[in-house]
């Protein structure tokens, strides 16, 4: 399958499982002008004209980062518990950092005004403080077990100094930990961020 990305992206969550999981996957960039790196127009690809984007091979393109994130652990059968509650945390903490964080982080990369931004800290900062909470001392956010929910809570991390809200300790902590794994490193060595 082809993952079609931009470098240090949202997509860079769907990259990290899909080397933890071990499926195979190409890495297709786009450019700023929505070129994929391999001489396509994106937009015919996915017309919503964001990514993450997955191409199947039947060609079947997947959007949504959640979405994609859940697909690929159906597919491998990790990174998602397969019953029980802690299954309903990962889905529930997907849609609460996509919903909550994600489209929070909008004043910050496009470069809205001062008031709109400040606004956003204060809900980021409560976001934080509650996926903090929800970590407690664990070595990942729902259990012990890596799960798709910290592949997008690192790229979450990622971002978050751009807000200028700083992190709770536990999620700091957890960052240290996450950049440190091999599927971390050999994900931001591919997408040239060392
Ligand atoms: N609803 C989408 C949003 C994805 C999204 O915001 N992607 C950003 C990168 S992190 C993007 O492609 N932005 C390019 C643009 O808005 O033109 C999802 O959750 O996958």
């Amino acid at each position: 399958m082809n993952l079609i990305y931009y470098p240090g992206a949202c997509s860079l969550a769907d990259h990290i499982a899909l080397i933890e999981t071990g499926l195979s996957y190409r890495l297709i960039s786009i450019d700023h002008g929505k070129k994929t790196g391999d001489g396509r127009d994106f937009l015919s690809i996915n017309p919503k004209g964001y990514i993450p984007t997955l191409e199947l091979e039947d060609g079947t393109v997947l959007t949504e980062n959640q979405v994609i994130l859940n697909y690929i652990a159906e597919k491998s059968g990790k990174l998602l518990p397969g019953d029980g509650i802690l299954r309903w945390r990962v889905l529930e903490a997907l849609a609460f950092m996509s919903s909550e964080i994600h489209s929070r982080y909008q004043p910050f990369f496009r470069d809205f005004p001062e008031p709109e931004k400040e606004r956003a800290r204060g809900k980021l900062a409560q976001a934080f403080a509650i996926l903090a909470d929800q970590m407690g001392d664990k070595t990942f956010l729902v259990s012990d077990e890596m799960t798709i929910a910290d592949c997008y809570l690192f790229w979450v991390l990622i971002v978050a100094p751009r807000s200028g809200v700083e992190l709770p300790e536990a999620l700091a902590r957890s960052f240290d930990h996450m950049r440190a794994l091999p599927s971390v490193i050999r994900a931001l060595a591919e997408e040239g961020l060392g």
